[in-house]
């Protein structure tokens, strides 16, 4: 079996790539130029013979159309490439279009015009969802399914939508087999620092390495209980009170934007499992992935801040306007019901795995 993989470089890409890997499938990987290196993620995977990388941007139709001429024998295609940033997609709504929305067009529009017979998988949002979601008859609680209506909320989610909605007129106008994966939020360590979980547990593994190579490093700081905080940053050194008098190394707290909404959080190396079982399906269908729970970003700050033994994280923590995006999507929760039925496919981690898979890694990291 072969598969191309757009998107190879990111979280869920490099995930991915592992698990066909694991399964015996030649893997093409698609990366974009960039003046830096940006394989980080997959240069583990950089030794198997059949995994390869091929250079393509999927804003660049001849670009990708070439990536599918060269790989015509192609047996699934998995888009997750994006500008995946929701907050980002606010500054930079025509890049997110071109990216998010027209790239799926283009390798759909590139399988149709060359023939090229592989099966589809999109990777769609549950942002999509934005500000909608159902009432459970049973218990009145709030959730989103394969049914619930799109009411997206950014420009990151109306991308997502346009290309969701075009997978759909593909699969019904010329019969592909092209499925799209309604992903919940999905974290893990590899996941990038500027989303709000990744964000967090770095943060705090920073934190920690700096309290205590400070304390090492400073005979008679072996005390660093007596910590002070400043409105922006935090002190842990004894003459701390005198800062003002004396330089002493301060750290910078962390600074988020609303902690308020939830998100349904799922670790990623779980989920890229539901995208190949979907390509294994006799029928091509849409499905919600996601654990069920939801918690809010103030939830994950107690497991985390918790997992190094701090409870009063509040005094860690700015909130700053900066963060604050012009729309928000308040609740998330799925319901894989679905997927469960169908592709028997569940969740194996919920939110204190998660913490505590990322919390490890990024201590590990720091050593
Ligand atoms: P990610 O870490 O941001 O990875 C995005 C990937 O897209 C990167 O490999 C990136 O390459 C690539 N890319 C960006 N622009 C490109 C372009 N013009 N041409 C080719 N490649 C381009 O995202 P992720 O978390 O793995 O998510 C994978 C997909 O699932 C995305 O489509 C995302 O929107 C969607 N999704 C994610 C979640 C989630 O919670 N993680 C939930 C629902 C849906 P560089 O390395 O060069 O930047
Ligand atoms: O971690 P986030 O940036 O993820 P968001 O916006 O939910 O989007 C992620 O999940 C989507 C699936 O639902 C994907 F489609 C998308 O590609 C991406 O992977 O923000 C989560 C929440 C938001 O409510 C945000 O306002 O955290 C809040 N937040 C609070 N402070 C912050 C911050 N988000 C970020 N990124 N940075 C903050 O400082």
């Amino acid at each position: 079996m072969k598969a191309i993989i757009f998107g190879v470089t990111g979280q869920d890409g490099s995930h991915l790539a592992e698990l066909l890997l694991a399964k015996n499938y030649d893997v093409v990987g698609v990366v974009r130029r960039s003046s830096v290196d940006t394989t980080d993620r997959i240069k583990h995977l950089l030794r198997f013979p059949e995994f390869n990388l091929t250079s393509g941007d999927i804003t660049d139709a001849s670009s990708v159309y070439g990536v599918l001429r060269d790989n015509g024998d192609v047996d699934e295609i998995y888009n997750l490439a994006a500008q995946s940033h929701v907050g980002i997609s606010f500054k930079q709504p025509g890049l997110t279009w071109d990216i998010t929305g027209k790239g799926c067009l283009n390798i759909l529009q590139g399988m149709v015009d060359l023939d090229v017979k592989g099966r589809f998988y999109q990777a769609s949002s549950s942002e999509m969802f934005g500000g909608a979601y159902d009432i459970s008859e049973v218990d009145g609680s709030k959730y989103q399914n394969e049914d619930t209506k799109f009411l997206p909320q950014s420009p990151y989610a109306i991308a997502k939508c346009a290309a969701h909605y075009m997978v759909r007129l593909f699969r019904e106008a010329y019969g592909m087999h092209a499925s799209a994966g309604i992903l919940f939020n999905h974290e893990g360590p590899r996941r990038g620092e500027n989303f709000v979980t990744r964000k967090i547990t770095k943060w705090i593994a920073d934190f920690v390495l700096w309290k205590e190579d400070f304390a090492r490093g400073n005979k008679g700081l072996s005390d660093i209980s007596k910590i002070t905080f400043y409105k922006d940053d935090i002190c842990v050194h004894p003459k701390a009170r005198m800062a003002d008098a004396v330089a002493v190394p301060r750290f910078p707290k962390l600074r988020l934007g609303n902690l308020e909404a939830f998100r349904d959080w799922g670790y990623a190396g779980d989920y890229v499992e539901a995208m190949w079982l979907m390509l294994q399906q006799d029928q091509p269908e849409d499905y919600v992935i996601c654990t069920g729970k939801t918690h809010t970003i103030r939830e994950f700050l107690d497991a985390a801040f918790g997992y190094v033994g701090i409870k009063n994280w509040e005094y860690f923590v700015v909130i700053d306007p900066e963060f604050y995006r012009p729309a928000e999507v308040d609740y998330l929760r799925g319901d894989f019901t679905k997927a469960k039925q169908k592709l028997n496919w569940k969740p194996k981690t919920e939110l204190q795995g998660l913490v505590d898979i990322m919390m490890k890694n990024d201590l590990d990291e720091n050593l």
